[in-house]
């Protein structure tokens, strides 16, 4: 089912359907696109971690609060390497890069992004960057280098946004997206469960992704990982079955997209896993770490897909 008309009522009608209809409706729509065994795999890599300018108030690496990061400066090459290799070697097939940035700044830190981009793309591998705002010239110039994704999330609705964070805006957002896209990069945008927003403010989340003029390929969905010294640190724990919505809406409204159980895997049970899984999830992040945080173990991951009789793409 390709949907023509997305706006916050449709998704709404959809979303809060009785969950058994709900699930057909998403096990069906994933059928219908992708192989329902398949699950695709990327791993990722702080590659400047820490000391942001911004204020954004699930995040560890804001230099407003002291939180378990170490600022580290922007890698070296071959350390990308290496990590990009093992990350192939774990069965990656998306090497995605992370910079604690506001946004790019031209100059020599930028051309050293773009040679990791050049390295991850030699390996075999698919490239993807999350570096912050972009402006046009610097989305065609990660494009001319090679780079297949651009991750930027719009994290939660418009109108909660303010209340995650003060230093950027929604229009921020959509606006380096609209340059990734124009340069012709695939968008990787999704956004975070579990920051005490409201059902509305996930259905208007889903809403935004489906209205673009051109979707995001890649969705990813992050169920907060709660960091001490941060604003959201205390978080009460999340409803399951929000997040389970949020994935079968998602997988109806986006087809075509690969929906990704991101963030907070580590927290989940393998029950919820495999129930997002059927509702049509068929991205992970894969490897030891996160950004700052650790993910669900390889080797879990592994046994997981062995005992449901799925495999990595
Ligand atoms: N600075 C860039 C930016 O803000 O786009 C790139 C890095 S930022 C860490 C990338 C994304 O990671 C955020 O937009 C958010 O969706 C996700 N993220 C960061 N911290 C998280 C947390 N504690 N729990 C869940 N997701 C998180
Ligand atoms: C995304 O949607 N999630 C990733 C990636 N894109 C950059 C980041 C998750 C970060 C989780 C918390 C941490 O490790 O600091
Ligand atoms: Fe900085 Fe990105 Fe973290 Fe916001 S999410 S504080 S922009 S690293």
């Amino acid at each position: 089912m390709q949907l023509t008309h997305v706006d916050a009522a449709a998704v709404r009608a959809i979303y809060e359907r009785p969950f058994p209809e709900l699930a057909f409706a998403a096990m069906s729509a994933h059928r219908e696109a992708f192989d329902p065994l398949a699950i695709q795999r990327s791993t990722l890599l702080s590659v400047k971690t820490g000391g942001c300018s911004e204020d954004c108030g699930y995040c560890a690496q804001s230099a407003r609060r002291t939180t378990h990061v170490r600022p580290e400066p922007l890698a070296e090459i071959e350390e990308v390497v290496a990590a990009a290799r093992a990350a192939k070697d774990g069965g990656a097939t998306r090497f995605c890069m992370g910079a604690a940035w506001r946004g790019v700044k031209d100059g020599a830190p930028f051309e050293r992004v773009l040679a990791m981009v050049r390295a991850v793309n030699e390996l075999g591998l698919e490239s993807c960057v999350t570096l912050g705002s972009l402006q046009p010239h610097q989305a065609e110039a990660l494009r001319d280098a090679g780079l297949h994704y651009y991750n930027h999330n719009l994290d939660t609705s418009r109108e909660y946004y303010p209340q995650v964070v003060s230093t950027h805006d929604y229009d921020d957002r959509l606006a380096t997206l609209s340059h990734a896209r124009s340069a012709g990069l695939k968008l990787c945008c999704g956004g975070i469960v579990g920051m005490g927003e409201s059902r509305d403010d996930r259905i208007a989340l889903i809403a935004e992704l489906a209205a673009m003029e051109s979707p995001p390929e890649s969705v990813p969905v992050n169920l907060l990982v709660p960091i001490e010294g941060t604003p959201l640190a205390a978080r009460a724990s999340f409803d399951p079955i929000e997040l389970m919505r949020t994935i079968a809406t998602l997988r109806i409204v986006l087809p075509l997209s690969h929906i990704r159980l991101a963030a907070g895997r580590a927290e989940m049970s393998v029950e919820l896993q495999t129930l997002c899984f059927l509702l049509g999830a068929n991205s992970i992040f894969s490897g030891d770490r996160l950004l700052t945080t650790e993910n669900a173990a390889l080797d879990s991951d592994a046994a997981l897909f062995a005992a449901l009789g799925m495999y990595a793409e």
